[in-house]
This record gives C-alpha cells, structure tokens and sequence, in this order.
C-alpha cells in the first residue's frame, strides 16, 4: 500500500470535515435518564458518526440501573455520546450526551463548562428520572428545553400535563420528540437554540 492510499484509507471523511464557513460553534448536553434515547437522539441528527461508548450491560448494572419499562435494552452509555450538526453555514452545535444514572453524576463535573444549553430527553413511563436531572441544571443555572420522547407503549400526556408533572417554569419550552428521526431530533436543538436566543435577548433589553 502505498502512502497516499494509506492516508486515505485512515483519514477523515468529507463529511467529517467542518465547513471553512463555520464560525461558531456551540456545545450542547443531552441530558435524560437511562433509556429515554440520549444515545439515539445524538446518533440521528449527528452529521459525523457519532462517538459513543455504549456497552454491553454486564451484572455490574443488574439492580443498580433501572430497566423497568426499557426491558428491550440491553446496553448503555458507560461515558457518553459525541456528535456534531450543522444549524446553517456558520453555526455548528457539539452534542454531548450523558448519562443520568445518578452512578454516573461524577461525569457531570465539568461537563457543563462552556455549555450553552441542555435537551432533558423525557420518557413519560419513567418521569421521576427526569427529577434530580433538572434540578441539578436549575442549580447550575444551565438553560434547557424538555423533550418528550415518544415510545410506543408510553402513555400519551399533554404536554402541559408533561409541564405540571415536571414542575417547570412558565418559559422553559416543552415539546414532543422521536428521537429515531432526524427532522424530530433537529427540530428539539432549533426548540433550544431560539430558547437560548429569546433569552439573550431578554438579558441584552433589561
Ligand atoms: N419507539 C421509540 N424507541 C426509541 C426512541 N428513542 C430511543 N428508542 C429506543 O429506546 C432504547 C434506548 O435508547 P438509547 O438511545 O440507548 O437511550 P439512552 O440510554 O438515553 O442513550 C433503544 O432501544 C432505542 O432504540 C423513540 O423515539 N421511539
Ligand atoms: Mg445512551
């Protein structure tokens, strides 16, 4: 093999490549529970292959994470999920999905650093998960959105059923979401981004 075929063979693909007219860049945390569809929300929208470490849920996890209603799962994100979209040409957004398993809650530090905004995926089987998450991005003053994640046999509340339940503020915007599809997925990180907006806006006017 010669040396150019070699590079070729080992080096990033075109779509890896970020566009020369991208000029912001903006991360942003997918948070959830375990099983809401961090993993699949990332890997979706994702315009490079996503980076993750799911593994194979070994007897380490029997009892200590919650499987009640996510019976089909059989692994889980051990660290966490990367990925990257393009909003236009010049605005990028990084995903770091993350664990909510509260045995993992030490990956949080220094996860938020340099975080515009945060998705909370929701799975309304299982909304007590969704708790302790949002309190601890109410603590560290992270602004979020809720995304609904639609499974199936989940039970269909409103959205402002959904809100109550949650306890969120009058502002912080709630919506539905398949996580499995691009246009859904993309269209919870356009919900944050103009959140993210309106907010700025409001700090700029007062
Ligand atoms: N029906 C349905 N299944 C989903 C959806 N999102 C994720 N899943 C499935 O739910 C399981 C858990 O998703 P995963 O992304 O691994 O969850 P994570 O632990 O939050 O990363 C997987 O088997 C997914 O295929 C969705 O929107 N609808
Ligand atoms: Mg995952």
């Amino acid at each position: 093999m010669d040396f150019e075929s070699s590079e070729r063979a080992v080096g990033p693909r075109s779509e890896d490549v970020l566009p020369e007219t991208a000029t912001a860049a903006v991360k942003v945390v997918i948070v959830g529970g375990f099983g809401v569809g961090k993993t699949t929300l990332v890997g979706s929208v994702s315009e490079i292959r996503p980076l993750t470490t799911e593994e194979t849920m070994t007897q380490a996890g029997v009892g200590v994470d919650d499987t009640n209603g996510v019976e089909r799962k059989t692994s889980t994100t051990v660290a966490m999920d990367f990925g990257r979209i393009s909003i236009n040409e010049e605005l990028v957004l990084y995903l770091f999905g993350t664990p909510g398993q509260e045995r993992f809650w030490f990956l949080w530090r220094g996860l938020f650093e340099g975080a515009l905004g945060a998705v909370v995926l929701v799975d309304t089987r299982r909304l007590e998960v969704s708790f302790d998450v949002i309190g601890r991005l109410e603590e560290r003053g992270v602004p979020f959105v809720v995304a609904v994640n639609s499974f199936p046999d989940a039970p269909g509340y409103p959205l402002e059923e959904v809100r109550g339940a949650l306890d969120l503020a009058p502002g912080v915007p709630i919506v539905d979401c398949d996580a499995r599809l691009r246009g859904s997925a993309r269209d919870v990180l356009m919900t944050l981004m103009r959140y993210l907006q309106t907010l700025a806006l409001t700090t700029e006017a007062s």
